[in-house]
């Protein structure tokens, strides 16, 4: 099974090269993954063999009854013995269709058993709450100044179990990482919890998998797995309240920031915006991608977001502000120092 999995891999790899990073089911970096893709390559196979055996007995039927269209229409005798066989033939056909639906049922639950299965030694834990449209991720802790709040990049170590609460905010969004694990619904005023853990650093994409509004397709995310150490010095300076801004510039955007609608739906800490309608801002400058993986967190990026947003994701909760261009320049320079 393994040489046949890994010569379609490489056959798949060489007709399509992979991203690494990017979303793939078949490029697992988690044991669930890995089971997914093994069941894959099993039913892949298993379908692959039928396919070829249908297309020979097509073939083979076909060969046979050929009526050639000058002859007048044979007059078809009834044959006993040629019924009686083909009567078997349907019978194994039918006996091994059924089999084989049943092997790959029971295969299937198998692996679904494997992906559950919890091992919980030290895990990390974090809640992860479904918005339209992005994803707010925290690490809770029984101290409130020790929970970490981020949006849409999740940190984890790699090698450590990860323990993951769900709830949503408003309608059914579902988690899914390819690299990492199946799919979770997220469901609204219900909580449940799924575990994973990966093994290779790197950076993996994720998507919302389910249907949930305008921006669906843009309801991205990334689970960013690194060292222990690396991922601790992270947690360390999410902890931190936000830093204080130092130039004229970002003390400006700070005053602009508080003065204007901005302070209603948004957080920073260690100032007076408290508000939690949009993503935590404390850390914002310390993310790749903004608005969930839709725009790159880049000087420009941010000053199209921050005025126009409806005409970036049509529909989010953001309203648009119209800010004079260096109130906008400021605030901007401002959401830059928050690292
Ligand atoms: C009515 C509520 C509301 C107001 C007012 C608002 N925001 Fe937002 N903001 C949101 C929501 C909701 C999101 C998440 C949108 C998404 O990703 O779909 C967001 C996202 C952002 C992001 C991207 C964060 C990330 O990590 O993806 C930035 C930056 C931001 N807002 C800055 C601002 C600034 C600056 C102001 C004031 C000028 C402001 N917002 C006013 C609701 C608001
Ligand atoms: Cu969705």
């Amino acid at each position: 099974m393994n040489v046949a999995r890994n010569l379609a891999s490489y056959l798949l790899a060489q007709a399509m090269p992979l991203d690494p990073g990017r979303h793939h089911m078949l490029q697992s970096a988690a044991p669930q993954a890995d089971h997914i893709e093994w069941l894959y390559w099993v039913i892949f196979w298993m379908l692959f063999v039928v396919f070829v055996l249908m297309i020979a007995a097509f073939t083979g039927a076909g060969t046979k009854a050929r009526v050639v269209a000058s002859h007048p229409l044979p007059i078809l005798e009834k044959d006993e013995e040629a019924e009686h066989r083909a009567g078997w033939g349907v019978g194994a056909a039918l006996g091994i269709t059924v089999i084989t639906l049943f092997v790959i049922l029971v295969l299937s639950v198998i692996t679904g058993r494997r992906v559950e299965g919890l091992t919980s030694k030290n895990p990390v834990t974090i809640q992860i709450t479904g918005h339209q449209w992005w994803w707010e991720i925290t690490y809770p802790n029984s101290q409130a100044d020790q929970t970490v709040t981020t949006a849409n990049e999740i940190h984890v170590p790699v090698g450590t179990p990860v323990v993951v609460l769900t709830n949503s905010k408003d309608v059914i969004h579902s988690f899914w990482a390819p690299n990492i694990t199946g799919k979770r619904d997220l469901l609204p005023g219900y909580s449940s919890a799924f575990w994973f853990e990966i093994e290779r650093a790197g950076i993996y994409h994720g998507q919302c998998a389910e249907f949930c509004g305008l921006q669906h397709a843009h309801m991205g995310f990334s689970i960013i797995a690194e060292s222990v150490h690396e991922f601790q010095a992270w947690q360390q300076q999410q902890l931190k309240t936000a830093a204080e801004p130092s130039t004229s510039e970002a003390i400006r955007g700070r005053e602009v920031f508080l003065t204007h609608a901005c302070l209603m739906c948004h957080t920073i800490r260690g100032t007076d915006a408290g508000s939690r309608v949009g993503p935590d801002l404390t850390h914002v400058a310390s993310r790749n991608m903004i608005a969930a993986e839709t725009l790159p967190n880049t000087a420009g990026a941010l000053a199209g977001w921050v005025v126009d947003p409806q005409r970036i994701k049509p529909g989010t909760q953001m309203s648009p502000n119209p800010l004079a261009p260096d109130d906008l320049q400021a605030v901007v320079a401002y959401l830059q120092s928050l690292h």
